[in-house]
């Protein structure tokens, strides 16, 4: 329990309104961590896996309706509809409520209202911030009790002071006797995520599931954080931490910004093919920043630990990620093997036979289904993680050397690419999104822009968003330490549609070269774009076939560009007037440079 006023005032105030049969209030100690594991395993809505092949691991099963975040139903609810720009679903706040007061009302009958204090960052950092997440969901409690630092320390540290209050309900109240269900949640046309950032709350209603229900996430390291952000003049971003240190054993530290499926928890646990290089994670999803004394900028990661994407995941694309979930994890929408295992699509072995698949049937290949969902994710300890850097508990943070940004795009974008200075390295980020398909998304095909990899996840307006990079950048105590920015691009294919570059591991070739000329070193040649590497400036040692396709790699098409600028335009058109003056001088020192270029 707590003496916090305001904590005990809201807890009253939403066990009156959801009349949840009782109150736990999570002290987050294994005895309770196990006691509602064991729970869980009980009623059905959990499977212990093998204690030898995955010691302290379970596995459980989502409603088929419940599987990621739901975006259409996710909403930022600010006073004006045009403080949440064009990227977001706006809602009235006052309105919100007033939909979901009526959902939330006995929404927890029959179920146990769970009170989560947890920290984003460590304990006592400056950067951190403490959340307190009501649920009604164990299986919430203990993904939160991995992804964050969470229980009874958390209300210690947090006092008398203020929180962000996360209120959370699956939406399906019990009656009298009736049976509940595996996975609980609402229909998805109930389903609410919403965001109220002038006041710094989230009322999640509906889904059991991710980013919609382990609310520290994305509703508040992102959503809410960014709002926060902007108001104190700070950074709350999607990017992993990475620590870099090369064979003189001189450390770096970058973050990247991705957008989703471009490799970016591979790329924080990657595992150098040049000798003498080492890489260390300090996250693998979000990081919070803030200048330190010394005027450099400090990241922390806000989280405790991975909530990864399963499929794909195997001991050749991502050995570190499979060793973070080896123990202690918790597994949502895979395969489970008869020996009491996992299984996913691409772990790199075949299906055990007599596996039954993320919708509780036995495995049939003949069916065309998966045995794991696409979206099935383990989540799993960060301290687990065989690369996780010294620093990654640090309460003061890394201090950052590099930005990148990146995506996956076919053509157009070199390998790697510098900013001429910060605010053309803020163009970059506004600027960036991955090629897709017609088929991947259901829309158009074309560049889907995914700005700073923030499209789903800014609490605010786009345009604002991009003017408060501009000032981080303007107010920065010292602008010669600011981090440099650097634009990368793992995917570009030649014109028979084969990759250029092998990626993963050899990642670290670019990275080299980021390395190098966050130290100043003359190795880049100026384009109309930015600065790309010189000739014979890419370390090429031991790499095979690739090498050959370097030049290509490095080109910057003039016809691909002017291509581009149209895009961008059209972009750049949805902002309105909240486009800052900044980024229009960025798109026309663009387009002269273009004209100029040879
Ligand atoms: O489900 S989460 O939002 O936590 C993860 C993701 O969608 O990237
Ligand atoms: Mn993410």
């Amino acid at each position: 329990m707590t003496g916090n006023k305001k904590l005990q005032i809201w807890v009253k105030e939403w066990a009156d309104i959801c009349q949840p049969d009782s109150i736990h209030w999570c002290d987050g100690s294994d005895e309770e961590n196990q006691k509602l594991l064991d729970l869980m395993v009980s009623s059905g809505a959990a499977v212990r896996l093998d204690e030898k092949k995955r010691p302290g691991s379970y596995y459980f099963q989502s409603d088929p309706s419940d599987v990621a975040r739901v975006e259409n139903r996710t909403f930022i609810c600010s006073a004006k509809k045009s403080d949440a720009g064009p990227t977001n679903n706006w809602s009235d706040p006052q309105e919100m409520k007033k939909t979901l007061l009526p959902l939330y009302k006995g929404s927890m009958n029959g179920r146990i209202m769970y009170i989560i204090p947890f920290s984003m960052g460590p304990l006592g950092s400056k950067i951190a911030h403490i959340g307190i997440q009501i649920t009604d969901s164990p299986y919430v409690v203990v993904n939160m009790r991995i992804m964050t630092r969470m229980g009874k320390a958390v209300l210690d540290i947090l006092g008398n002071d203020d929180f962000v209050p996360c209120m959370h309900s699956v939406g399906a109240p019990l009656q009298p006797g009736e049976k509940d269900r595996k996975w609980p949640c609402a229909p998805i046309e109930s389903k609410y995520i919403s965001h109220f950032p002038e006041t710094n709350e989230i009322w999640s209603y509906g889904s059991g599931y991710g980013g919609n229900a382990l609310l520290g996430k994305k509703c508040f390291a992102l959503r809410i954080a960014s709002s926060m952000a902007h108001r104190e003049g700070w950074l709350a971003e999607h990017m992993l931490i990475m620590g870099i240190t090369n064979p003189g054993g001189v450390k770096k530290y970058f973050t990247a910004a991705f957008p989703s499926a471009c490799g970016k928890t591979n790329l924080a646990m990657l595992i150098p093919s040049i000798p003498g290089w080492k890489v260390e994670c300090v996250g693998d999803d979000i990081a919070w920043m803030k200048f330190g004394a010394d005027g450099r900028l400090y990241a922390i990661n806000p989280e405790a630990g991975f909530f990864g994407v399963a499929p794909g995941t195997s001991m050749k694309t991502n050995p570190n990620a499979l060793l973070s979930c080896r123990e202690n994890s918790i597994f949502t929408n895979t395969g489970l093997t008869p020996d009491g295992d996992i299984w996913w699509e691409g772990i790199g072995y075949d299906i055990p036979p007599g596996t039954i698949t993320w919708t509780n049937e036995d495995y049939d290949p003949a069916s065309g289904k998966p045995a794991a969902h696409p979206n099935a994710r383990f989540t799993a300890p960060a301290k687990q993680c065989p690369t996780i850097d010294s620093d990654w508990e640090n309460p003061a943070g890394v201090p950052i050397s590099a930005i990148l940004f990146g995506g996956r795009r076919p053509s157009t974008l070199p390998l790697v690419c510098q900013s001429f200075d910060w605010n053309h390295g803020v163009f970059m980020g506004s600027i960036a999104g991955s090629e897709v398909t017609a088929a991947a998304i259901g829309l158009k095909a074309g560049v889907r822009r995914d700005p700073f990899a923030m499209l789903p996840f800014c609490g605010y307006h786009m345009g604002d968003y991009f003017a408060h990079w501009v000032k981080i950048g303007e107010n920065a105590p010292n602008k010669s330490k600011l981090p440099k920015i650097f634009n990368v691009n793992w995917f570009r294919k030649n014109p028979e549609g084969k990759f250029l570059w092998p990626g993963y591991g050899d990642n670290i070739r670019a990275l080299k070269w980021i390395f190098e000329r966050t130290e100043g070193a003359d190795i880049a040649r100026e384009t109309a774009i930015g600065y790309v590497p010189g000739e014979g400036t890419i370390d090429i040692s031991g790499l095979s076939e690739a090498a050959g396709n370097i030049p290509e790699l490095l080109k910057v098409d003039k016809n691909e560009w002017i291509d581009e600028l149209k895009l961008i335009n059209d972009h750049y058109a949805s902002f309105g007037d909240r486009l800052p003056e900044e980024m229009k001088e960025q798109l026309q020192g663009l387009t002269s440079r273009l004209e100029n270029a040879r």
